[in-house]
């Protein structure tokens, strides 16, 4: 098969002249094509079978141990100028970067079948959507791009008809991370990525498409592409508003996109609907509001902490049609990890036996892939052309201290600011030390395709005369009291916080000022049925205006890193903030 594509086969002839291949698969996305996939992969062992009682249809992949996580180190991103690459991003010239991962993927191919998976990133008929076309080697990739993306026939149509596409390629190559790079060229809208075939660095539709380079694109045509789930909340009286909320990798987007609600709320008749749990791409439309799709048709997700209490809407859609990644296996072949109940694995991820007391039977960054029509909370607005319009934009990030429960930012400007000062402890989701904090400005630190300062000022420009822009609040469910246990219940309970920002939106609950923002009065945040204590709901609204000035000054710090690029306004407002915390401090004293 070809496309009637000119510039599209000309590519895929390129790569394969490259890579040399011993065959070339144009992926339709079928059923049939994906069972003969699958049956490929158990025949090489690249997949086992599951319980086919418990779990029909349902896979294990374990890939390679040193090749489990997103590699930060590894990613770049190649424009001609280093400065629009930004100090946020690792830089390489693209000529250089080209010659460097060209030599890897020379040859690398050879007795491999070269798959070309045209995909489309949103509703297929939505004019936010866009495509593109990864070439992989690699039938475990192709088998997740057909969950995770509108992938195959309809999607090549799409290509056809708009003769532009973004470009992908990726190899597995040999798996030595000293052979390993995600290279991003966004000036070409190109993707170039060997040596690994874990999730964000080979299912190129995700961050390396969907944020890396959607990014650069959403600047220039003016729209967000940004690391945040989107949920509709309907309140009693049937009205569903849409949060979007960018947490950093594995600090809560799947669990707070699939939340259940409380018994007490769920009797009086609120309901959470799951549109998007990693990736949004937001545009302004007509009526000034901002509109989002969710890019993605299916969710890779963490498995472990996902259990009946935390996440069971999750567990209900993983018992069929699923992907599981570098999980442990119970003695009946179920999929199990930590958290999900008290069975004890018979194998761990690496397929050795469990040793308990020998570290996690499942890797701490496991994952599992699934369409997203299974989840029960799924809702058709998912498949929404013009997508779903945003109420509330919520930033957080896993803050053991400082950082309260919820907040909400004055107007747009200082809600940018919240979102470019965020930090959060470092997490298995990237190689390299866990529990470490650090910035991840709107949790884009490592999906950002250009100049975290550019970035800002793309942010702020949203502000103009007509425009109906959702308040922007920040919250931390992981701030830990002095035994150093989770103050908050978090999960299902993070609607009790939802409902005020809601309320928020509409003029319906008051607030307490402080310099960093407005909290909840105590009393306005519904804790019926909730046991908690008064002490750590304390905590939870309590300012310690002394450890925010010194945040201030670090955040001050952060901002002057982009130089010349960080907006004057963002300056000005951080500068007012610590100014106001500062004076407090000196009345204090
Ligand atoms: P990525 O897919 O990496 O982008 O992660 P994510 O942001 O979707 O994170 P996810 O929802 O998968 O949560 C990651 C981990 O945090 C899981 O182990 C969850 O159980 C845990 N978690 C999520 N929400 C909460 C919460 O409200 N409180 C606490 N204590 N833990 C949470
Ligand atoms: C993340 O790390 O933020 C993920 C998983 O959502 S990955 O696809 O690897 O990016
Ligand atoms: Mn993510």
């Amino acid at each position: 098969m070809t496309s009637k594509l000119a510039t599209l086969n000309a590519w895929v002839q390129e790569v394969a002249a490259l890579t040399q291949p011993s065959h070339i698969h144009w992926c339709d996305g079928s059923a049939e094509e994906n069972a003969s996939l699958t049956q490929l992969m158990l025949d090489r062992g690249d997949l086992i079978a599951l319980n086919a009682d418990t779990h029909p249809d349902c896979y294990l992949h374990r890939s390679h141990p040193s090749d489990v996580a997103r590699v930060e180190h590894l990613t770049f991103v190649c424009t001609k100028h280093q400065e629009d690459a930004g100090p946020n991003n690792n830089w390489m010239h693209p000529t250089e970067a080209h010659a460097e991962i060209d030599a890897l993927f020379a040859g690398c191919m050879k007795g491999r079948t070269l798959y070309v998976i045209p995909y489309c990133m949103g509703p297929i008929d939505s004019p936010i959507a866009r495509c593109g076309v990864e070439i992989t080697d690699s039938p475990y990739v192709v088998a997740n791009m057909r969950l995770m993306t509108r992938m195959g026939s309809a999607a090549l149509a799409r290509i056809e008809r708009e003769s532009q596409f973004v470009r992908g390629l990726h190899s597995t190559g040999d798996l030595d991370p000293t052979r390993r790079f995600i290279m991003h060229f966004p000036e070409e809208l190109t993707i170039k990525s060997i040596g690994s075939g874990y999730g964000g660095n080979a299912l190129l539709g995700k961050k390396c498409h969907a944020l890396r380079i959607g990014s650069w694109q959403a600047r220039k045509e003016g729209w967000l592409a940004e690391h945040m789930l989107i949920v509709g909340i309907e309140n009693p009286q049937g009205e569903t508003h849409y949060v979007a909320a960018a947490f950093p990798s594995a600090c809560g987007k799947t669990n707070l996109a699939m939340l259940i609600p409380p018994d007490g709320y769920r009797q009086a008749g609120w309901k959470v609907w799951t549109v998007g749990d990693d990736i949004c791409w937001m545009s302004p439309g007509d009526d000034g509001r901002l509109w989002a799709i969710n890019p993605e048709a299916g969710y890779f997700g963490v498995a472990p902490g996902t259990g009946a209490k935390t996440n069971a809407n999750a567990l209900a859609m993983l018992n069929r049609e699923a992907i599981f990644t570098n999980v442990a296996v119970t003695a009946d072949q179920q999929p199990w990890w930590e958290g999900l109940d008290d069975r004890v694995p018979a194998k761990d991820w690496k397929g050795n036996d469990f040793v308990p007391g020998n570290g996690p039977a499942a890797h701490p960054n496991s994952r599992f892939t699934v369409s997203a029509r299974r989840c029960p909370s799924y809702t058709e607005r998912a498949e929404d052309a013009r997508g779903v319009p945003i109420s509330a934009i919520v930033f957080g990030g896993r803050r053991e201290s400082l950082v309260p429960l919820v907040f909400e930012s004055r107007d747009w400007t200082h809600g940018v600011l919240v979102g470019a000062s965020m930090a959060s402890e470092t997490t298995a989701a990237a190689t390299g030390a866990v529990g470490v904090v650090r910035r991840d400005s709107m949790a884009m630190k490592p999906f950002c395709g250009y100049n975290f300062g550019d970035y800002f000022a793309h942010w702020l420009s949203f502000d103009k005369p007509g425009a109906k822009l959702p308040k922007i609040f920040h919250v931390n469910w992981f701030r830990k009291g002095a035994d150093g246990k989770f103050l908050w219940p978090g999960f299902g309970d993070n609607l009790r916080v939802l409902e005020w920002m809601l309320k928020r939106c509409e003029d319906r609950a008051d607030a307490v000022e402080t310099p960093i923002g407005h909290l909840p009065k105590k009393a306005d945040l519904n804790v019926e049925g909730l046991r908690i204590s008064d002490h750590a709901l304390d905590q939870l609204l309590q300012i310690d205006e002394q450890g925010w000035a010194h945040e201030f000054e670090a955040i001050t710090e952060y901002l002057d890193e982009f130089g010349g690029r960080t907006p004057p306004a963002l300056r000005a407002e951080a500068a007012r903030i610590a100014a106001l915390l500062l004076q407090r401090n000196d009345q204090a004293a």
